[in-house]
């Protein structure tokens, strides 16, 4: 039989390349035949954590074929998957979002929890095992852990996350300054790498009948970005709608050591629905907003929006 191929959506961000690689580790090591796909470009901090520690980076995957079994790791949603997966073929879902499709993947295997990162969820197999784990593996799980709960300060982490991300961490030599580091590298988005961070990171949903997309970015010093980019984030924005016809889409950014987001946006639909849920109100196209709060905590109240919206 063909290996299992473990994999996310297209251009997996760093949880996803984490959950990739340790997931197929795990795996291999239980005696089941899995392999690492990667499609399209891991993001730049999934890069980043693995040349700092001069480790391969995943095998890219060339396509799908219609006998291959595919395990999806921090994805549950049929949109954002590579070309030519079908939801048959899915036989494994570990993922950590309460919106997702799970119900459309007849024959997978599910395991759906609330933890910050899904990399939680894959270190928790091998800490549950007491097995070894490579220290690739380790790092990227670790890093993408730090990454994913904004190194603990958003909602979403958990006391799993924290332990997890302590094991892997006596587990591992880090440099002084990783995380910083870490969170600096993704930062830059100097020149074209604004609108190719934006690219990778596009993705749209169907809720509540309404197209919505939320690019996020995760950055230090978001208000220098918002002043100085402020033009180019939202032609990226107009360029997804004039591409996809979305109702619902902004810019979300985190000011990871100032703890606020800026939202961004053009849209008058899009400004009215983030006012209102979040009380908070548009100037110049831009509101701000006090706190962290990260996509997946904002895609459920859009949805509860929408659905409760009488227009
Ligand atoms: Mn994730």
């Amino acid at each position: 039989m063909k290996p299992a191929l473990v994999t996310a959506y297209m251009n997996p961000d760093l949880d996803a390349v984490a959950c990739i690689v340790g997931y197929a580790e795990y795996l291999s090591k239980i005696g089941v035949q899995a392999e690492e796909a990667i499609f399209g470009e891991p993001h730049d901090e999934a890069k980043y954590v693995l040349d700092t520690f001069h480790h391969d980076y995943p095998k890219k995957a060339e396509a799908i074929s219609s006998d291959d079994r595919v395990v999806l790791v921090d994805t549950s949603e049929l949109a954002g998957l590579p070309e030519g997966i079908k939801s048959e073929q899915v036989v494994e879902i570990i993922d950590h979002r309460k919106q997702n499709d799970s119900h459309l993947f007849p024959n997978a295997k599910l395991q759906i929890e609330m933890v910050g990162s899904a990399a939680t969820l894959i270190a928790e197999k091998f800490h549950a095992a007491n097995m070894e784990i490579s220290e690739r593996a380790a790092i990227l799980l670790y890093a993408a852990i730090v990454s994913n709960t904004l190194n603990f300060k958003a909602k979403v982490a958990t006391e799993r996350d924290i332990k997890m991300a302590e094991w892997l961490k006596s587990r591992l030599k880090l440099p002084d300054n990783f995380i910083h580091d870490m969170f600096a590298a993704k930062s830059d988005l100097t020149g074209d790498k604004l609108s190719s961070r934006m690219k990778s990171d596009f993705a749209w949903f169907n809720l509540a009948g309404k197209r919505e997309s939320i690019i996020q970015l995760e950055i230090v010093d978001a208000d220098k970005l918002v002043r100085m980019r402020k033009p180019e984030l939202l032609k990226g924005l107009q360029k997804f709608d004039d591409e996809m016809n979305l109702d619902v889409y902004f810019v979300s950014i985190i000011d990871l050591l100032a703890d606020r987001n800026f939202f961004v946006t053009a849209d008058a639909l899009t400004q009215q629905l983030v006012s209102d849920i979040f009380n908070i109100s548009f100037t110049d196209n831009v509101a701000m907003r006090p706190g962290l709060i990260m996509r997946k905590e904002i895609t459920p109240l859009i949805k509860e929006y929408l659905e409760h919206a009488t227009r």
